[in-house]
């Protein structure tokens, strides 16, 4: 190993170990373990740390994000803005070096990880943006995307079924442009991982039509990092490079899970520097020299972004309409009046499923949104989510469509599908991608969902069968507590559309958002296209549908229930009652409208039931009353289910009697008006 390669290795260690100390907390062992082969892989890298968005870099991924010591020290040595002073505050509240990476807060970290197996799975998702990308702009003459995305992932990730998941369709996609190292040190928080983990990896990795390569001295043999980087270039599948190491390698404890997650002990901190021939005496040292090589480094990158620059400007004139498509998506806009596509209904239209209304958005304005890619978790039929002109993505060698296909079959793989959205909406390019399963089983991708809320990726669930409206298939299918539960979960949209007006309203707001991931919960069974919907009033997440002056109540509903109460209110008003409708789609877009116009729809003074065929929990928030369905559905026709559980506008009616006959005479303030 050359000086300078020992020099830079022993400083990314040293950065590590220092900044664990000092924080008193954190995980040296990966970092001491992953210093050289991430020294290694990054010198192969294509990235400008000047503008960690330039949308042809390579992406690098630390699904191991305990890691995060290591990527932290990497980023500061390369020039991103991440300074010394970040390292020194490591794990500190506000600081810009959190517990684990956290992409929409640090310049250089590509997605959020921690939760083990998210990250690997993202970086499929970058990887196959980046090949669908490639195939719809790369011309014969130009090339604007040729990335590669490299990856280190630990045993924990290896465990986790999300991985597989992911890792298993980016084999059948054969992504060639993905390339993972899996820091094999056999120990995990528990000890010798052969008290759990004593599968074949590397054989199962090539049952999934991996390529598999390994390096049997992962803590020194540099050329051999290089060697595995070439070879996984030149072959047509993803790599594995398994990377035998030793965790926390140069500490006393080396090969223990003792380093894994406790900082190292003074004695063995001095050890290790003087060892490293680092003066003991000084912390968060960094040789100019080092600074020197990574700087130099960085400035070839420059280089290449500056040339690729050149060739885009060359691209736009060559071919000035796909140029100006690129110009549009790599400036974060969306086409010019777009939502003209968006379709719009009148109480003369037919009644439908809005998961029907769904597919007919889609039809409309997949063709003028390029970006918009999406899918489906094998349920393509009864989701709907595939209209007739799409492509499959697929590699072009099956003969089942090829790689600027739009439409991509996940096959049953729901928590894989929510992190690899994750990993297309974190590749940039504009990309809004959705994915189409039943309600109930966006629960079996929560951790992903929470993931894209956390982390700001405007990802879009097309969630059908959304309530016990799906009929016979019972309560194993049927939706209780789902909403309530992504309701809860900050930052994430979740719709509920009540008709077609509503439906154009919700996926304007997931195509337009930026930041926030959105869930359009659709039903199976048609509803009735509503008097007095829009796309705008739905658009402010909730409104009066059925205003009455001085009513004495109203019922506030979502989705399907919002026809059943229309048809309460006329009971209702044949009963000599006056009942105001409210349809609430989504919570969080209502929340963020002012006082004034929430209270103008959720008035004080007037008693307000809330109608839901599912948990109530939240709806407090809106109601002082709340008709939902706390226990498990039931298997039947879904008219049955309705009638016996009471959800008919005589069960409404009579509920929202109860509460006007309750809160008479007495003060009633509106749920909105709260003392903080
Ligand atoms: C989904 C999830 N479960 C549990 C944890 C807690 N956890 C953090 S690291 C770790 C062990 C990981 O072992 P390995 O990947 O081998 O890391 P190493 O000890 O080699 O650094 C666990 C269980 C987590 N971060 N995410
Ligand atoms: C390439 O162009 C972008 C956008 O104009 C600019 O921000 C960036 O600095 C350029 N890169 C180089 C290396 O000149
Ligand atoms: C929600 O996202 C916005 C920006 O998109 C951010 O300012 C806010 O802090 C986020 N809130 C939470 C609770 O994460
Ligand atoms: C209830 O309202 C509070 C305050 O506006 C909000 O922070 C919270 O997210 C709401 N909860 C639900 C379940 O909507
Ligand atoms: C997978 C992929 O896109 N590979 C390309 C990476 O870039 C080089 C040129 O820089 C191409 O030759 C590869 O085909
Ligand atoms: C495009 C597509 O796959 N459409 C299908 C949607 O699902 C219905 C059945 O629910 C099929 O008839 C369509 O062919
Ligand atoms: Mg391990």
């Amino acid at each position: 190993m050359s000086d300078i390669n020992q020099l830079a290795i022993a400083t990314i260690r040293l950065l590590a170990v220092d900044a664990v100390a000092q924080a008193n907390s954190g995980h040296p062992g990966a970092p001491l373990g992953l210093a050289p082969a991430a020294h290694a892989v990054w010198k192969e890298m294509k990235f400008n740390p000047k503008n960690p968005s330039w949308i042809n870099r390579d992406r690098f991924v630390l699904s191991n994000g305990h890691a995060c010591a290591l990527l932290y020290a990497m980023l500061h040595l390369y020039g991103f803005d991440l300074s010394l002073e970040d390292l020194k505050q490591f794990r500190q509240l506000n600081s810009k070096t959190p517990g684990h990476p956290e992409a929409h807060e640090i310049p250089g970290v590509e997605v959020t990880t921690g939760p083990l197996g998210q990250g690997i799975s993202n970086a499929v998702g970058l990887a196959l943006a980046q090949k669908q990308f490639a195939a719809t702009y790369n011309k014969d003459d130009i090339t604007v995307s040729d990335n590669y995305t490299y990856v280190f992932l630990g045993d924990g990730c290896l465990q986790e079924g999300v991985a597989s998941e992911a890792s298993s369709l980016a084999g059948h996609l054969q992504l060639n442009n993905l390339i993972a190292f899996w820091d094999d040190n056999k120990i995990s928080i528990d000890g010798n991982t052969n008290v759990a983990f004593t599968e074949d990896v590397i054989e199962r990795y090539q049952a999934y039509g991996w390529h598999t390569i390994e390096v049997a001295d992962g803590d020194h043999d540099l050329d051999a990092i290089s060697r595995a980087i070439k070879e996984a270039k030149s072959v047509n599948k993803p790599t594995l490079v398994r990377l035998t190491t030793i965790i926390g390698y140069g500490s006393l404890a080396q090969g223990t899970h003792g380093v894994h997650g406790a900082p190292l002990k003074a004695d063995d901190i001095k050890q290790l520097k003087e060892k490293n021939g680092f003066d003991p005496s000084k912390t968060f040292h960094v040789p100019q020299e080092v600074y020197d090589y990574y700087n130099s480094l960085a400035a070839k990158n420059q280089e290449l972004e500056k040339e690729w620059n050149a060739s885009l400007e060359q691209y736009k004139s060559k071919y000035p309409e796909q140029g100006a498509e690129l110009a549009r998506r790599l400036n974060g806009e969306l086409p010019k009046d777009w939502e003209s596509a968006l379709p719009t209904y009148t109480p003369a239209d037919k009644p439908l499923a809005t998961r029907k209304l769904s597919e007919m958005l889609l039809s409309k304005v997949i063709p003028v949104v390029p970006e918009i890619i999406g899918g489906s978790a094998d349920l393509t039929g009864s989701n709907l989510t595939r209209t007739t002109d799409m492509v499959d993505f697929q590699n072009p060698s099956t003969g089942l469509g090829d790689y600027s296909g739009r439409y991509i079959r996940y096959g049953v793989r729901e928590h894989g599908m929510g992190a690899i959205m994750n990993g297309i909406a974190a590749f940039g390019a504009n990309y809004k991608n959705y994915g189409g399963t039943f309600l109930n089983f966006v629960s079996y991708a929560a951790g992903a969902v929470r993931l894209s809320a956390l982390s700001h990726m405007p990802v879009t669930w097309v969630a059908t069968h959304d309530s016990i409206g799906l009929g016979e298939d019972g309560p194993t299918h049927q939706p209780i507590e789902t909403l309530a539960h992504f309701r809860a979960t900050p930052n994430l949209s979740v719709w509920r559309p009540a008709d077609g007006n509503e439906v154009s309203a919700a996926y304007k707001s997931a195509i337009e958002s930026k930041t926030t991931p959105h869930i359009i919960a659709l039903t199976r069974q048609n509803l009735p296209q509503l008097e007095g919907s829009s796309i705008e009033a739905a658009g402010k997440g909730g409104y009066t549908l059925v205003s009455k002056d001085s009513p004495d109540v109203i019922i506030v509903a979502s989705g399907s229930e919002v026809s059943l109460a229309v048809d309460a209110s006329k009971k209702l008003e044949s009963e000599g009652f006056k009942a105001g409708v409210v349809s609430l789609p989504d919570f969080l877009t209502f929340d963020q409208q002012p006082q004034d116009y929430r209270l103008s729809v959720l008035p004080d003074g007037v008693p307000i039931v809330s109608v839901e065929v599912m948990s109530s929990f939240g709806w407090s928030n809106y109601s002082h009353q709340q008709f939902g369905l706390n226990r498990f559905g039931a298997s039947g026709k879904a008219e049955d289910l309705y009638k016996f559980f009471e959800f008919t506008p005589e069960g409404v009616a009579e509920r929202a009697v109860k509460t006007i006959q309750f809160y008479k005479g007495k003060p009633i303030t509106s749920p909105l008006n709260r003392a903080f």
